[in-house]
């Protein structure tokens, strides 16, 4: 298995080489990343050489599944937080590279319908996982390696959304936060109590990555590039994503605040984007109130002269910024049913 990945690598690379020679990374008039072919308009890209990949990436929550997404296609427009349940519902990411184009769905973690119930879930994340599979050309399954209960398994529920994918759809499964394995020999049990499981479908390849260093993610970027079939893209060249940027924006708070605020306080509060302005250099502003439901909510995030909402604009900006591409102001309104404390 660790050969044919090895030969998988090295085979990649090569290809890797040779569409950097024909294609180079340039930003457009709106600052946004595309790849540009070098040859000249006789050679122009004809639509019959078109190429598209549908990818579902599908996982346990928490394992990593927005990080990587965001990895594969340089750009953070899917939000991420330390915390589960941060994506609520499915959301594309588009790759476009040459003559290709890969269309990446981020899902919610998959959680099985006891929870969905318990934690009263929206629909969402049983109904979006569901259309990812059936929409896909891949799926990969993340497993997060730092989670001891559920690395070296794939529980019934997960399989049953596996087993109702089309025929030809390739299953990949992706090992994930490779960077936190102190002994990094423990993948090849994982991989082998993986792959020897009669019970569990086959898997087209196992790539082993980590999302948040980058580590593997070219090779598999590389791999999706290869798998990709003749057919016309679904987005024009310049589009990264299937989302309205409010929508991004709301959700980068709601992740953000997650980060920052302890146990489930960050799940009841109520986001909403007040203002929103796209200013003529590109320039994005963004009002945003945070509705708590109780006041010392408030106290939280107003104490020591307001550090955590300081904290929560800095964090939010930056992200978007990575999303976006331009400059972005975040401005942060805190209140209650009662009192409302513009900052
Ligand atoms: N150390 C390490 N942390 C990672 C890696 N990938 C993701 N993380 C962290 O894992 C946490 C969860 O990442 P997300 O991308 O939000 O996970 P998700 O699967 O999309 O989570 P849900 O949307 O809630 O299902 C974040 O704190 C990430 O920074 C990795 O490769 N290594
Ligand atoms: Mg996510």
């Amino acid at each position: 298995m660790i050969f044919s990945i090895r030969k998988y690598v090295v085979h990649n690379n090569v290809y890797f080489l040779k569409r950097s020679f024909f294609y180079s990374v340039i930003l457009n008039a709106n600052n946004q990343e595309s790849v540009t072919s070098q040859f000249n308009d006789e050679t122009k890209l004809h639509e019959k050489n078109k190429k598209l990949l549908n990818v579902a990436i599908l996982g346990l929550p928490n394992a990593g599944k927005s990080t990587l997404i965001n990895k594969l296609i340089h750009r953070s427009v899917c939000p991420t937080s330390s915390k589960v349940h941060t994506t609520l519902h499915k959301a594309k990411a588009i790759y476009t590279e040459g003559d290709t184009q890969i269309v990446f769905i981020d899902t919610p973690g998959l959680v099985n319908s006891h929870e969905i119930k318990k934690y009263e879930l929206s629909k969402t994340f049983k109904k979006d996982p569901e259309t990812a599979v059936n929409e896909a050309d891949i799926i990969g399954i993340i497993q997060d390696v730092t989670n001891i209960y559920t690395r070296h398994k794939i529980d019934n529920f997960i399989l049953d959304y596996i087993n109702n994918k089309r025929e030809d759809t390739q299953l990949l499964m992706i090992f994930n936060k490779v960077d936190k394995l102190k002994k990094k020999e423990s993948l090849l049990n994982l991989t082998r109590m993986i792959i020897n499981n009669k019970n569990y479908p086959k898997f087209n390849d196992i790539f082993m990555v980590s999302a948040l260093t980058g580590d593997g993610v070219n090779d598999l970027r590389n791999y999706l590039l290869d798998s990709s079939k003749i057919k016309d893209w679904k987005y024009e060249e310049e589009y990264y994503t299937d989302q309205q940027i409010e929508t991004i924006t709301e959700q980068t708070v709601r992740a953000k605040l997650l980060d920052i605020l302890p146990h489930d306080m960050p799940y009841k509060v109520k986001i909403e984007i007040e203002h929103f302005t796209i200013g003529d250099d590109g320039t994005i502003n963004a009002y945003v109130t945070l509705n708590c439901p109780k006041q010392r909510f408030v106290k939280s995030l107003l104490k020591a002269k307001a550090a955590k909402i300081k904290c929560l604009s800095y964090y939010v900006e930056k992200e978007l910024r990575h999303a976006f591409r331009t400059t972005v102001i975040v401005r942060i309104n805190v209140c209650t049913k009662t009192n409302s404390i513009k900052l």
